[in-house]
């Protein structure tokens, strides 16, 4: 039996702006965590704890869990695990559904065109749910954050963390035309803010009203989780806010994305309206009954 409803799955590697992106989307969703910021496990796990109502299911951890460097092991260990204690005394995590079986399932009760993709961290778990099944007919849209725009020369985490498989996503033919790329250079802190008065005014209200907010701000006084992830959920809601060009792009061995009028077209966000669209909505989602409640709130 198929759905006539669109439907969402946020595909994560549970970074502190991971967490406050999956709060901010209102609507039911399916967590699958892969290897990135977190391993796919340690994501499962902090996810479990945070977003108790969801379902979350393990991914894959990419190519380079076995080489993790000293400061992602120092991130690992103090950012997003120091917001755990705040969860003690909660059951143990029940043993995780497999992601790929989870998400196969929900594809195949779903109609055409109807399941969007959030992808907040490595693009390992896509490259291998669509190279291996003929279901990418049911996916409508996918939103990725990653990757750097073409003018700049430095490759973006994301890409960088699994390259091969940020390839093998651009270049799925089933799935190109339905890519939206928010990069690195558009979501970035410097992107968001005219004024450094202007964040501290909007961190302030946030905070204040706003209990999720001021957990995740105790671990990260700089704000700095507001860039980048959220930036992709809020361009994911409201594509209206989005000014998009398509670029043609090959992704290199280092995860830099370069021009290449051999590559396949991708859309890239170019511009988003920040001011007032974005900060509103954030302060909205982490303020109202609408958001997800986490035990942390
Ligand atoms: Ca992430």
């Amino acid at each position: 039996m198929s759905t006539t409803t669109t439907s969402w799955i946020i595909d994560t590697d549970a970074g502190m702006d991971d967490l406050l992106a999956i709060q901010c989307l209102s609507q039911p969703c399916i967590l699958t965590t892969v290897g990135g910021v977190l391993s796919a496990s340690h994501a499962a796990d902090t996810l479990q704890k945070l977003f108790p109502s969801l379902d979350i299911a393990i991914g894959l951890d990419s190519p380079n869990e076995n080489a993790v460097p000293d400061w992602l092991q120092q991130y690992r260990s103090n950012t997003v695990a120091s917001l755990l204690p705040a969860t003690q005394g909660l059951p143990q995590s029940p043993p995780f559904s497999n992601a790929w079986t989870m998400v196969r399932n929900h594809l195949l009760q779903s109609a055409e065109k109807s399941v969007n993709l959030l992808c907040l961290g490595p693009l390992t778990n896509v490259a291998h749910w669509f190279t291996q099944c003929g279901l990418s007919i049911k996916i409508r849209s996918i939103w990725i954050m990653g990757g750097n725009h073409p003018h700049h020369q430095q490759p973006e985490f994301n890409f960088h963390w699994d390259p091969r498989a940020a390839q093998t996503v651009l270049q799925m033919k089933h799935l190109t035309d339905k890519i939206y790329l928010v990069t690195a250079c558009v979501s970035s802190r410097e992107q968001l803010i005219p004024t450094d008065d202007a964040f501290a005014e909007f961190l302030e209200r946030t905070q204040r009203d706003s209990e999720f907010f001021r957990r995740l701000l105790e671990h990260d006084g700089s704000g700095h989780f507001v860039s980048y992830d959220p930036v992709c959920a809020f361009a994911s809601q409201h594509p209206e806010h989005v000014g998009s060009e398509t670029i043609p792009l090959q992704v290199q061995v280092d995860g830099l994305l370069k021009r290449d009028s051999s590559g396949p077209g991708i859309r890239v966000a170019r511009k988003i309206s920040f001011q007032p669209y974005y900060f509103d909505w954030i302060y909205a989602q982490t303020t109202t009954k609408h958001s997800i409640q986490s035990p942390i709130v």
